[in-house]
């Protein structure tokens, strides 16, 4: 069984004005669809053929870079996708929003801490938000397409939520002013599915 390109659960134009339409085409139409077919001609006829992506990043061999970008991008943009949507953004609730609070002090302290490591990423790569198993929750960023799966990538926990700071994420709409692109974002994250791969990533 190859990976599938999944589909989004909302229209291309569903996170305007804040990601367009045509970089949401452009994105997961051809960069996504893109690490999904490199990935499974990388995989084909190896070892790792079969396994999940999550299995095929945690045990694998870093310098087998077409898996390693070509893996880390699909896996990367399939969790991009779900942890977004439309009519979302405002702030955590329930049992996230305490761990926030626990990890970081304040939701407004998590906010600025995230954006500051997207923001400070050079050149391409990904911010994220990571579980770890004590319910703890920590920040880190990765170049490229790797992420906090890979071994000595990041902090090492379960991602549960991630940006995209690579220039083909928002170059369309935002040019070089990543750091609106970043602040945009917070007005399309879907924290209910964040919640979820918290609860999932934890023991709590
Ligand atoms: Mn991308």
């Amino acid at each position: 069984m190859s990976f599938q390109l999944p589909n989004l659960s909302y229209d291309h134009d569903a996170l305007e004005p804040h990601i367009d339409s045509k970089t949401m085409q452009i994105h997961h139409g051809k960069h996504h669809a893109g690490y999904t077919s490199k990935l499974n001609a990388a995989v084909e006829g190896t070892d790792l053929e079969g396994k999940s992506i999550e299995e095929i990043l945690k045990t694998l061999d870093m310098s087998n870079s077409a898996v390693r970008n070509n893996g880390g991008g699909y896996y990367n943009h399939c969790l991009f996708w779900e942890i977004m949507g439309p009519n979302c953004g405002g702030l955590p609730s329930d049992k996230l929003a305490m761990a926030i609070n626990k990890s970081f002090g304040s939701f407004e302290v998590f906010k600025s801490k995230f954006s500051s490591a997207a923001g400070t990423r050079f050149g391409s790569g990904w911010a994220w938000l990571c579980a770890h198993p004590n319910g703890e929750l920590e920040i880190c960023s990765t170049a490229n397409q790797d992420n906090p799966l890979m071994k000595g990538e990041g902090c090492g926990g379960t991602p549960i939520l991630a940006l995209d700071v690579w220039e083909h994420a928002y170059y369309l709409n935002y040019q070089n002013r990543r750091p609106d692109y970043i602040d945009a974002f917070f007005n399309v994250i879907n924290w209910a599915a964040v919640e979820k791969k918290y609860s999932s990533a934890t023991d709590n």
